[in-house]
């Protein structure tokens, strides 16, 4: 399997509970570098530009208005496969139906409050990577 770059969140709902130590522990023993790291608070049009893909969904201005509401970690994550065993480690985005050990499953809520983010696929990846850190920082 190719070495590969996602982009992570370790959004509002698992900062505010303190958790970022902890989903960054999972992170390490997953076996992931961290290739580049940020906290920051998103203004509502970096939210919306950010899921401008899900802007038609239903849930959409509680999803905007979700991942501005506090700090998140942003992340860039290096390893084999990456885009599919960050996916693997976070679980399925629903807490309810992710399976014991993952993250959403284990630290997660409810679907909107499911602790982190995760790229499903290459394009999305180099997107969302750009949208967050510029070249200098992802060296
Ligand atoms: P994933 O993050 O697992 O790829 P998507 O792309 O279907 O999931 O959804 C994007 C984000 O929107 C999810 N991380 C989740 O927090 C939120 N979301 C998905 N479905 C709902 C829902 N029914 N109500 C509220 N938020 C939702």
């Amino acid at each position: 399997m190719a070495l590969e770059r996602t982009f992570a969140i370790i959004k509002p709902d698992a900062v505010s509970r303190n958790l970022q130590g902890e989903i960054l522990s999972r992170i390490h023993k997953a076996g992931f570098r961290i290739v580049a790291i940020k906290t920051m608070i998103l203004t509502g049009g970096e939210a919306a530009g950010f899921y401008a893909v899900h802007k038609a969904r239903p849930f959409f201005g509680e999803l905007c208005d979700f991942m501005c509401s506090g700090k998140i970690f942003a992340l860039v994550l290096e390893a084999e496969g990456a885009i599919s065993k960050w996916r693997d480690t976070m679980g399925a985005t629903d807490p309810k139906k992710a399976a014991p050990g993952t993250i959403r499953h284990d630290l997660g809520t409810s679907i909107g409050n499911n602790c982190t983010h995760g790229s499903d696929a290459p394009e999305t990846a180099a997107f969302e990577i750009a949208y967050f850190f510029s070249g200098v920082e992802l060296i």
